[in-house]
């Protein structure tokens, strides 16, 4: 059986904690299909069509930063095998396009724009490839993708992420490939030990739909047997439909990872969540849908259950065929950045409040968690509620609560509730399980003098590592309102 001792044991890697700490990060789905209308090409579409004439990716990496986003994976090659990188492996990319002359690299010019910006660069390439004859074949196939990952390994810079989409269908030949899966690692480690591998890859575990929904609890100590590539790979889009684009998670698969359901695993990992949505219904540019850009509303909405629900949130935004953002995605863009300086720059906590918590071990004082930094908060005593309260000489309205773990000790909180307290007494405002790296709990606006959060369940003993309770900025006091993209 698995006690507590035993499941705190389980903490992340150095990458995967770099990626946490990434948290709202961009796909960008550019490729033939951005010049065919289409979300999957075939493999046949000629690379003569690929001109985005005013590409300019400078204006992305912007664009994307001004929403918040710290880092860019690039649809380097996908399902049709069109290569945005001058391959010396294939004759279908952008070598043979009129781009640039036939010059051009979009790889190298987003990895310069993401440094330039101060984003991390990472990597999506289809293993499923409809345009490449050998595939399905066996250790040919596998030579030649491996010959592509170093390309993008070792000419690129530092990879922060190599994405590895589980869809699997058939090639040209109508033959289906068994990738070796455990090759591609070996080279991604040997040449970027720093990138995550996600989805198909030990590190990032795809949340298991593309609508952007989170389970209500998200571990990221989960069995290992979630790594299962085959079991990715099955639940995975399979056809192209926008019914799956809208599927959510299976009902079955709804806890991962309480104490209950560990109880009698034997081998677990740390494989934390990342949810990936679009901004507008398809993942590739489309005119019709210069319209239905997403309201900021719900895409607060999946930040705050992603990002504030212990996963990362990729989020894709398409370039148009002319190789720019479109002003519409730009605007949402800026608007999100507003709407979370907002949310989450005025910290009562630094003000006016007096802070005590349940006695600490020493050195790890509750006012440790005023900043959001390595050192943290540790109740001294095991087997009792860890109670933290906060009080103000006068009220404040109240819009979010932020708390973190220290998670080079694990994730060890497995329930807490929030109580607020006004003129009317103590209400409990809000309860939840799983916080990890950072748990985000929205509160109605409420008037309150005081606050206590209970975490009256946790593995061994809960660390808190940050703890922020926050009013809405007057967006008249938002130093880079007027930012533009
Ligand atoms: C899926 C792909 O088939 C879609 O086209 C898209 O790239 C998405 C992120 O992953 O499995």
């Amino acid at each position: 059986m698995m006690t507590d001792e035993a499941l705190v044991r389980v903490i992340p890697s150095e990458r995967q904690r770099l990626l946490q700490d990434m948290e709202f990060y961009a796909f960008i789905h550019f490729s033939v299909n951005t010049f065919t209308d289409r979300e999957w090409g075939d493999g046949t579409e000629d690379p003569g069509i690929f001109n985005p004439v005013r590409l300019d990716a400078g204006q992305w990496a912007r664009a994307l930063r001004s929403a918040g986003m710290r880092g860019i994976i690039l649809t380097c090659k996908h399902h049709d095998g069109f290569c945005l990188w001058p391959s010396r492996y294939t004759a279908h990319t952008v070598a043979a396009s009129p781009w640039r002359g036939g010059k051009g690299d979009v790889v190298a010019e987003a990895s310069a724009a993401c440094r330039e910006a101060g984003l991390r660069f990472g990597v999506y390439l289809s293993p499923w490839d409809r345009n490449q004859p050998v595939y399905g074949s066996g250790k040919p196939y596998d030579d030649f993708f491996v010959g592509q990952l170093t390309e993008l390994l070792t000419g690129y810079g530092e990879i922060c992420s190599v994405w590895l989409d589980g869809a699997c269908g058939e090639g040209p030949n109508g033959r289906k490939q068994q990738y070796d899966w455990e090759r591609y690692y070996r080279v991604i480690r040997s040449l970027q030990p720093g990138a995550c591998i996600h989805v198909c890859g030990p590190d990032i575990r795809w949340c298991g739909n593309e609508a952007g929904r989170t389970r209500a609890s998200e571990w990221s100590v989960v069995p290992r047997r979630l790594r299962d590539t085959e079991k990715i790979a099955s639940l995975s889009q399979q056809t192209d439909s926008d019914a799956f684009r809208l599927r959510p998670i299976r009902a079955q698969d709804e806890d991962l990872g309480n104490r209950e359901i560990l109880r009698d695993e034997t081998d677990l990992v740390w494989y934390p969540a990342e949810v990936n949505t679009s901004i507008r219904p398809g993942w590739f540019w489309h005119a019709s849908e210069d319209g239905l850009v997403k309201p900021l509303s719900e895409l607060i909405a999946v930040y705050e259950a992603s990002v504030g629900g212990n996963a990362t949130f990729l989020l894709n935004v398409p370039p148009t065929n002319e190789g720019l953002i479109h002003p519409n995605d730009a605007l949402r863009l800026r608007e999100m950045g507003c709407a979370l300086r907002r949310s989450y720059t005025r910290n009562l906590l630094l003000e006016d409040a007096s802070l005590e918590a349940s006695p600490a071990q020493a050195g790890h004082d509750i006012r440790l968690a005023l900043r959001d930094d390595e050192a943290y908060y540790l109740p001294a005593r095991t087997g009792e509620p860890a109670v933290i309260s906060v009080r103000w000489p006068r009220k404040h309205v109240l819009h979010h609560v932020v708390m973190k773990e220290q998670l080079a000790l694990s994730q060890r909180i497995e329930h807490f509730y929030l109580e607020v307290h006004s003129e009317t007494g103590w209400i409990r405002a809000a309860e939840g399980t799983v916080v990890g790296h950072k748990k985000i709990i929205r509160l109605p606006g409420c008037a309150a003098d005081a606050v206590r959060i209970v975490i009256d369940d946790a593995r061994v003993r809960p660390s808190l590592s940050f703890l922020g309770i926050y009013t809405d900025l007057d967006p008249e006091k938002d130093p880079q309102r007027d930012t533009q993209p």
